[in-house]
């Protein structure tokens, strides 16, 4: 990198400190009111300086203590049963990485929880069990394991589990940090608790989950995907097919993209979702992006580097990548693909159009691992 970032520069702020200056600022501060020049280089980063840092979450750790709270706290008190994933320097807002919160909840056999709605948006990724639904505006949604749901900001959701004998567990993503920040959020409880689900279960999947073919005479106008449920022998086979005709993107792999069918676009405004197929062995090169990721090892076993650090991972392990920071991701079985689903908020950052990419070394190459 040639580009100067010196903050003794001129164009940069550098005005000493005087005890003259310190009482004028004094004053200033009594009116409400502060010089630029003693916070600029501060507020305009030469570039990001995200406060989130690279984090991994075990699976075997974490599973456990889901576990145990399925036993103490029911789910009509907790609303949500969830255990949420904070990153180290995010604790604040509640934020797993960036704006971007995430949580592991779990259900009870038999259990169902009441319905609400927010401004934010939600995304599930199941992890393990079967039974498992939600009604989102009134279309009841079956979803098993590795299969990816959405509920858009402002629609009326509820979960249950209809097994008779095992847990739900899945992995929740939403933008509440977002919607927080930008003071937007609102919160209802359905006024009659819960929703009447329409006839045919999976319908929106049946209407526009084909992939190839869309329904006529459509008139969906909203801003998210209308497609609200994603089923992972389609995501497998999608990724296993073109993995057999390319080894997808230097800096990803094979990877493509959930969207909304209508448009081609995002799922929903604020969060787009990945899934990405490492082949057997394969490894990407480093690069780094604005916008910042939630992963979930879907299926198989590898590491990241991330900011110079090595996080080793396995099935259903979490981690994030913060914006701007570099990262690379290898499959370290050399038998079995391995596939790890994302979550991002990429939407906001093109639409507001601030997305930046590096690629690492002049023609992409490996980070030293501090
Ligand atoms: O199911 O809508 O993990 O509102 C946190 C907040 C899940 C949900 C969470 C939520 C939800």
């Amino acid at each position: 990198m040639t580009r100067q970032m010196d903050d003794s520069a001129i164009g940069r702020a550098r005005v000493a400190e005087t005890p003259e200056l310190e009482e004028y600022y004094a004053r200033l501060e009594k009116l409400g009111t502060g010089a630029l020049w003693t916070v600029a280089n501060e507020i305009e980063p030469w570039y990001p300086q995200p406060r989130s840092i690279p984090m991994l979450w075990r699976y075997s750790e974490m599973r456990p203590l889901v576990v145990e709270s399925a036993s103490l706290v029911q789910g009509d008190d907790a609303g949500r049963r969830v255990v949420y994933l904070v990153n180290d320097e995010r604790k604040d807002v509640k934020a797993a990485v960036g704006l971007l919160y995430s949580g592991i909840q779990i259900m009870n056999p038999g259990e169902s929880m009441t319905a609400h709605r927010h401004a934010a948006s939600a995304l599930r990724f199941v992890i393990e069990g079967t039974g498992a639904w939600t009604i989102v505006d009134g279309d009841r949604l079956v979803v098993g394991p590795n299969d990816f749901a959405i509920t858009p900001n402002g629609t009326w959701h509820e979960h249950g589990n209809e097994a008779s004998d095992n847990f739900v567990i899945w992995q929740d993503g939403l933008d509440i940090p977002l919607v927080n920040a930008l003071d937007a959020n609102f919160y209802e409880v359905h006024p009659d608790l819960y929703q009447v689900p329409g006839r045919v279960p999976n319908t929106s999947i049946l209407t526009h989950g084909s992939g190839i073919l869309k329904p006529d005479r459509r008139t969906w106008t909203k801003a998210y995907s209308p497609l609200l449920g994603y089923p992972w022998a389609q995501t497998r086979e999608a990724l296993v097919n073109l993995g057999r005709v390319s080894d997808g993107t230097d800096y990803d792999g094979v990877i493509m993209e959930y969207v909304n069918p209508v448009t081609g676009g995002s799922v929903m405004p604020t969060m787009g979702a990945h899934m990405q197929m490492l082949k057997p062995g394969q490894a990407t090169k480093a690069h780094r992006h604005t916008g910042s990721v939630v992963y979930h090892v879907a299926e198989g076993r590898g590491h990241s580097i991330i900011a110079g650090t090595r996080f080793d991972w396995q099935e259903h392990d979490i981690f994030c990548v913060p914006s701007w920071a570099w990262h690379e991701h290898a499959n370290d079985d050399p038998d079995n693909p391995a596939f790890l689903f994302s979550f991002n908020d990429f939407p906001m950052i093109t639409s507001l159009a601030l997305h930046a990419e590096e690629e690492y070394g002049a023609t992409g190459g490996h980070q030293d691992v501090g």
